[in-house]
């Protein structure tokens, strides 16, 4: 029997190393699921509740993995629907590969139903490469620049194809004139600066007394090189969040995380060092940074674009992190006055004190932060964690102490809500043996991770550890835009807009035969962790939260504290709980 296009193309998926794809079926991808159907032992497909989720899988596989992330989804709706979840993958430099169905060909153009324009719709996530098939020739090469682009500019490409294109029997373009003849492979190159820019880089960073350093995604493979170089420089290292996990957060001249959801020491490094090596980060926030002329700058980055936009860098380095600072090693010179790295780790040791301190604060009923410290000496080694966009993310940042062998991931660029728990599904995928771990807020799991957690009750049997645990912030509050109309907007919080329902997380969880323990007392929550470590299936633990709590970023500023006075003024309808609240903080 002949082939056709789609056999070809789960095949050719297949060759390129592609293992699963993320996806939901629908008829203009019908000729793909048949081939997929056909070939079971080349590519697993996992059904997701909906695109979005298949885009944020296949960017989470990509994040965990290194290898290009692959969803499918059909014409028209199923296409739109993955956007957001693409956007998350472009805009954390992720190589993800969408395939969508459109309609046949010779309905193009006619109003037809579901006939969405696709080419335009994706042009702007997957500006490098989006194309439609117009003829069965086209696969192979449509295929193979979709694989190497993604991987090549650590972006998302999209091909699209007609469903009678996908049943047509395939073929391979002639030896003629105006045929393409492509072939398979990527491998990244080896890319370091020229000697004569890393003596300039070496000599910025031996001329500073108190250098800091800022590392990103780019430096996640580095982690030898950077405690090399902060150990030579003297250096403290703060961490862009989706460099959570590029060094351990036990290592006393670590300050953490920095910007609005970072730490006091990452701040005051920053504003008192003479010099800043950057590596690896886009972090956009520059006042977290030193203020122009302040300080001298190094930055690395893989990708020359990325360089130069945060801080006026005196020396950009384009080249591999780990290359990089592997070559600059020789040309540094040990910092023999080590007072500038004592004051940072006076400081470092103080904040995870104040950090404590704050944890263990009493709240109604449970302080949020709490859950994330009780967490850390609780992590099973090499776990994976996701965490969403919301307050989490500010405990995640602060409070979660990560160790090596861990890996760690959130939406950084787009900071979408919605990605934890598809980004546990997709670690769990990739890696069945190792616990993962989801952080999200009551918010995001009725946006989607509800629904996903019919994904983990269809699949986790498949798992050869079961272990996952969903931890629910539940604080019935969309909580971390309240603080921010309170603390930046000046504005009370607007309860139509920011209450959130109830809803019975745990207890959904046990309804579909996962676990589930919803907990309202601080004492419980040692144990609960304990509990849902170590079960045998996947686990919601449903955590009751104070809402008043609240997210303060390292230093607040001024401008901030007179807004957020000026909202409890104006009559904010729980500013008795906060002023309460937020003065332990500040005093704990
Ligand atoms: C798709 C999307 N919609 C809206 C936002 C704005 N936003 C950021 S955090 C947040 C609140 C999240 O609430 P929840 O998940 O309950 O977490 P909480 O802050 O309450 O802990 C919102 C609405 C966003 N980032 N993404
Ligand atoms: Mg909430």
């Amino acid at each position: 029997m002949s082939k056709n296009v789609s056999d070809f193309l789960v095949e050719r998926l297949y060759e390129w190393g592609v293992k699963r794809i993320f996806g939901y079926p629908g008829d203009g991808i019908n000729g793909i699921m048949g081939a997929l159907n056909r070939n079971p032992d080349k590519l697993e497909f996992i059904q997701v509740r909906h695109e979005e989720m298949a885009a944020f899988m296949a960017c989470a596989h990509a994040k965990f993995t290194g290898e290009v992330g692959v969803c499918l989804a059909t014409s028209g709706p199923g296409a739109i629907h993955l956007l957001n979840g693409l956007y998350d993958a472009k805009l954390d430099h992720q190589p993800v590969v969408a395939i969508v169905g459109q309609q046949k060909r010779a309905a193009l153009g006619g109003n037809y139903q579901q006939e969405v324009d696709l080419v335009s719709l994706f042009k702007d996530v997957a500006h490098e490469y989006v194309q439609m098939a117009s003829t069965p020739a086209q696969m192979r090469h449509l295929l193979d620049r979709a694989m190497r682009i993604a991987q090549s500019e650590r972006t998302v490409c999209c091909i699209i194809i007609p469903n009678d294109i996908q049943e047509m029997e395939a073929q391979t373009p002639s030896h003629e004139h105006g045929t393409i003849h492509s072939g398979m492979g990527f491998q990244a190159p080896r890319t370091v600066p020229h000697s004569e820019d890393l003596q300039r880089a070496a000599d910025v960073l031996n001329a500073g007394d108190k250098v800091a350093m800022l590392v990103g995604a780019g430096a996640l493979h580095a982690t030898a090189e950077i405690l090399e170089i902060a150990e030579l420089l003297g250096a403290g290292i703060a961490k862009a969040l989706l460099g959570k996990a590029a060094v351990a957060d036990d290592i006393p001249y670590v300050t953490g995380s920095i910007g609005l959801l970072g730490t006091k020491p990452s701040y005051d490094m920053m504003m008192n060092c003479d010099t800043l090596l950057m590596v690896g980060s886009s972090f956009p926030y520059s006042e977290f940074l030193p203020e122009e002329g302040h300080a001298r700058g190094v930055q690395i980055d893989i990708n020359g674009r990325m360089i130069g936009i945060r801080y006026p860098m005196e020396v950009n380095l384009i080249g591999d992190s780990a290359q990089t600072l592997r070559s600059l090693i020789p040309l540094l010179h040990k910092k023999e006055d080590r007072r500038w790295r004592h004051r940072i780790e006076t400081q470092v040791a103080e904040w995870w004190e104040t950090l404590e301190a704050r944890a263990m604060t009493p709240a109604h009923p449970i302080n949020p932060q709490r859950v994330f410290w009780e967490l850390s000496p609780r992590l099973p080694d090499n776990c994976i964690i996701t965490c969403d966009s919301g307050s989490a993310a500010n405990w995640y940042a602060r409070d979660v102490k990560i160790r090596p062998g861990m890996m760690a991931s959130l939406s950084g660029g787009l900071a979408t809500m919605g990605p934890g728990v598809p980004y546990a599904i997709a670690a769990k995928f990739a890696y069945p043996e190792r616990v993962a771990i989801a952080l999200v807020g009551d918010g995001a799991m009725q946006m989607n991770g509800i629904n996903e957690l019919i994904t983990i009750g269809k699949y986790w049997q498949r798992w050869s550890d079961p272990r996952l645990v969903i931890m629910v912030l539940n604080n019935r509050d969309l909580n971390q835009v309240t603080w921010e109309q309170r603390a930046i907007e000046g504005d009370p919080k607007f309860e139509a807009s920011q209450d959130l329902p109830d809803f019975p997380y745990a207890q959904f969880a046990e309804l579909i035969g996962l676990g589930g323990f919803r907990i309202d007392q601080p004492e419980q929550l040692g144990n609960a962790w304990d509990r849902a470590l170590s079960a045998d299936r996947p686990v919601v633990l449903e955590i009751y939260t104070d809402p008043d709590v609240p997210p303060l970023p390292p230093h607040i500023t001024f401008a901030q504290a007179r807004a957020y006075a000026s909202a409890i003024l104006q009559g904010d309808p729980d500013s008795a709980a906060i002023i309460k609240a937020s003065f332990k903080q500040l005093f704990a």
